[in-house]
């Protein structure tokens, strides 16, 4: 038996169905040892493919590289893989990424796997589960994933992906607690530097945008209806508001509030304010990605949803 670290990427259709049932086709191939956290990828390679879901299998398999190597091209037809584009969309990869601490260098067959070392959506369900695994002459993955940019972007799901759906977990907890210490700070500004009543001038435009952005926010919070829950992480098995201005979930909410608070901040004058407001805007555009992260996950046709809805936060604007 021989230990095989294995990645799982998918981006096309239901990620979360095709990495899941991957996981259960890998055992017949050996005993799984261990499986990563899920992640979420910023893609490499063409432009415009949806981010990618990651995770590696480290396998303890009775199979040699190149029989291996056969065996995950047939899980990967088994789900629906087609070969197109050379790094383009792809519903399954399976890649070999270590085979004990063998180098190969086959045409149809290299391990360790080239390019693992240079990516850290590889290198970082890696080095959950097997640290040492070699990814190159002398180089372990921990040490590849030390020495790698932050960009691209890999964001990790917490929890038992196998049976659960994955949240965000314990973050999402803290992107709560930060939204009500930034209103808070920007109520605090507001009260302890304004000049009320505000002079007439100071209505246009700030009166009107606080009043555009209380409807936008009532309107998202009732097309959202039932939907609407406390935390931003959508309830298991929750599927898209299918109703008001963009079948959507807090966007238009967070847009609301942005307007709401720029434009009271201008209506009394104060500075401070307005700079929790663009600071609120800033928040809420990583809140609202941090959530979508999950609904991705969660909500099978999420990511087609994003593509077609695209200014989301205002309509037609942002
Ligand atoms: N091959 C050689 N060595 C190996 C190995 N160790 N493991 C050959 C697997 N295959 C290996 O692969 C092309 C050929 O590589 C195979 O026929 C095999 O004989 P493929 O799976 O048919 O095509 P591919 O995956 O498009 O090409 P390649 O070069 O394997 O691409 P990569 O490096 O796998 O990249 N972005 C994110 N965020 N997450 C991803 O998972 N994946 C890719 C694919 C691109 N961008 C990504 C991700
Ligand atoms: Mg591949």
């Amino acid at each position: 038996m021989s230990r095989a670290a294995v990645a799982l990427g998918s981006n096309l259709g239901d990620r979360l169905a095709h990495l899941r049932r991957a996981v259960d086709r890998l055992r017949r191939l050996g005993r799984v040892e261990a499986v990563s956290g899920l992640y979420e990828t910023e893609p490499v390679g063409p432009a415009g493919q949806d981010p990618y879901l990651n995770a590696v299998v480290i396998l303890d398999t009775p199979l040699a590289p190149a029989e291996l190597l056969v065996a995950l091209h047939d899980v990967e037809q088994e789900e629906g893989r087609t070969r197109e584009e050379r790094w383009g969309p792809r519903t399954l990869d399976l890649d070999l990424i270590a085979y004990e601490d063998l180098r190969l260098s086959l045409p149809d067959l290299e391990v360790p796997h080239p390019r693992a070392r240079e990516r850290r959506f590889v290198l970082a369900p890696l080095v959950e589960v097997w640290p040492e695994a070699p990814v190159g002459p002398g180089l372990t993955a921990r040490r590849a994933l030390e020495g790698l940019p932050r960009r691209p972007w890999v964001r990790r799901f917490s929890g038992d992906w196998l049976d659960e759906p994955p949240d965000l977990g314990s973050a999402a907890v803290r992107w709560v607690a930060a939204q009500a210490v930034l209103i808070a700070v920007w109520v605090v500004a507001l009260l302890a530097d304004t000049s009320l009543p505000p002079p007439w001038w100071r209505w246009i435009p700030g009166g009107l945008v606080l009043l555009a952005g209380a409807v936008l926010a009532v309107a998202g919070v009732r097309s959202l209806g039932a939907a609407l829950t406390p935390l931003p992480q959508p309830r298991p098995g929750a599927s898209l508001v299918a109703h008001g201005p963009y079948r959507l979930v807090r966007h238009p909410i967070y847009g609301g509030l942005i307007l709401a608070m720029g434009g009271a901040a201008w209506l009394v004058g104060s500075e401070p304010a307005l700079v929790a407001a663009v600071a609120a805007a800033v928040f809420f555009a990583a809140k609202a990605r941090a959530e979508e992260s999950a609904l991705g996950v969660n909500v099978p046709g999420y990511l087609e949803y994003r593509r077609r809805v695209r200014r989301r936060f205002l309509p037609w604007v942002w």
